[in-house]
């Protein structure tokens, strides 16, 4: 079933904005290449100008110059003055993202362990607990349900990994040996790939997984599909 998305989440140009953060990262994106763009054809201009205007002309005599120490003030304090505010600016989007403090509380848990070339996944089941018989287990397939805050506990098995859906706008590197915590609160119902955005070695290419974003009824059915298969009953002989 398709969503209304918000408008702010499209993109001609970028994949879909797809979780709750998405559009903030890329309102911070937006604002860089605006800045960059704008002091790229500044001073480029400034190049062609004066190209142009101090080209060679006959009996023209170049001045010497030792500088001017207001110009090289102003064009010092004002990049550093944009610095600072860009540092200030992601780093209280990168806080409020990324601070384990911050985190959604009660979400639910996800165990992702990618090793060489597949993500090994773990849902903690009905129970909640993860290393209990309940446990589900996939391969290169996550279920997500829309509009449900999820952390994602990822941690490499062999080398490093990193679980990249540019739909999410997340990126993190799976360390061997360092569990590592983010979340996703996905907006929208869609299938997404999940790349591993770190070489990590000849099947690095195929490491591809999938993300499915899907309804809490889905995900319901689903869970309940994945149940260990009860005991067969004992066999009754009802021939007399
Ligand atoms: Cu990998």
């Amino acid at each position: 079933m398709a969503q209304a998305v918000p408008p702010r989440y499209k993109h001609w140009w970028l994949p879909d904005a797809s979780s709750s953060y998405a559009g903030q990262i890329d309102d911070m994106f937006y604002l860089i290449l605006w800045i960059t763009l704008f002091v790229f054809f500044l001073v480029e201009g400034a190049l062609i100008v004066f190209l142009w205007k101090y080209r060679y002309k006959n009996g023209r005599k170049a001045i010497y110059t030792h500088g001017n120490n207001t110009l090289e003030i102003t064009w010092t304090a004002i990049p550093a003055v944009i610095l600072v505010f860009l540092a200030v600016f992601s780093n209280s989007l990168w806080s409020e993202i990324r601070d384990p403090n911050k985190f959604p509380k009660n979400a639910p848990a996800i165990q992702i362990k990618p090793r060489q070339f597949e993500w090994d996944i773990t849902y903690p089941g009905p129970d909640k607990k993860f290393g209990t018989a309940d446990d589900i287990q996939t391969i290169n397939q996550l279920f997500l349900v829309v509009n449900q805050p999820v952390q994602i506990k990822l941690e490499g098995q062999d080398v490093i990994h990193s679980f990249f859906v540019p739909e999410f706008r997340i990126k993190q590197d799976a360390v061997p040996g360092m569990p590592t915590a983010v979340w996703i609160k996905p907006i929208k119902e869609a299938q997404y790939e999940i790349a591993c955005a770190e070489l990590c070695g000849l099947g690095h290419y195929r490491m591809k997984g999938t993300v499915s974003i899907i309804s809490q009824d889905s995900m319901d059915r689903w869970v309940k599909s994945q149940a260990p298969a009860p005991a067969a009953a004992p066999a009754i002989n009802l021939t007399p």
